[in-house]
């Protein structure tokens, strides 16, 4: 049902889906049958000709009945609900699966840099590529992410893959993702972050391997055309 406006990215997307859907599922019963019951109640016990209102307190134990029971019933959907949403975390939030390439995410007002490995799969190395609001990955492969800050609070939010993780000034935030869908999709921070928030939008583009390797030639034109004997007097030769 989510599916139909935000589709489903990644591979936890799902599990968080089903959480939302049940809390909607029973919330949605609950609220149409208490105010069912409650019209019912307001027409049939409505101002009557010659009727005094009488003023229930609900001391009697057949009265309390209609409190204790419902309250019973939503307790159990509460503790399942609890269960539901605490292995989902656990999945996504406090285990983190071996990694096939890292990413790090530099937020700062306004705008995101988003540092990929290059061609070596490797951070920190002199083919790395840098690129403002738009952020390169592959399907299928499982992504660590390292969220730094260069000034206030924002927060990391791709909606298609059901993720969100604020990013803290002076920390590096990890987390991980992995997508399942291609195509290009939006990033938003979702932390107000000054009067530039609400233009720091971002896009994620989810390659197939072919063009995810296309896209990291084209951006490392030296590094993928010099042979490694060439490299030490190119390199030497720069300022
Ligand atoms: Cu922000």
């Amino acid at each position: 049902m989510i599916d139909t406006y935000v589709p489903n990215g990644s591979s936890f997307a799902g599990d968080i889906d089903h959480v939302i859907l049940v809390i909607t599922a029973i919330t949605g019963f609950w609220f149409f049958l208490a105010e069912a019951v409650l019209f019912y109640l307001i027409i049939k016990y409505g101002e009557q000709e010659g009727v005094r209102a009488k003023y229930v307190a609900g001391e009697d134990p057949k009265e309390k009945r209609w409190v204790a029971w419902p309250h019973y019933i939503t307790l159990l959907f509460d503790i399942y609900i609890i269960f539901a949403a605490i292995s989902v975390w656990q999945d996504v939030k406090q285990t983190m699966p071996q990694a096939d390439e890292t990413v790090r995410v530099i937020a700062q007002q306004w705008a995101w840099t988003f540092v990929h490995p290059g061609a070596d799969g490797k951070l920190d190395t002199p083919d790395d590529i840098r690129v403002v609001d738009e952020l390169h990955v592959v399907k299928g492969k499982t992504y660590h992410f390292e969220l730094q800050s260069r000034d206030v609070l924002h927060s990391f939010s791709i909606p298609i893959f059901r993720l969100k993780q604020d990013i803290i000034p002076g920390r590096t935030v990890r987390g991980w993702f992995k997508p399942t869908l291609t195509g290009g999709y939006d990033i938003q921070c979702t932390e107000i972050c000054g009067i530039g928030h609400g233009i720091m939008p971002a896009r994620i583009i989810v390659e197939t391997p072919e063009d995810h390797a296309a896209w990291v030639l084209a951006l490392t034109p030296t590094q993928a055309a010099i042979t490694p004997s060439e490299q030490p007097t190119q390199l030497g030769g720069m300022p």
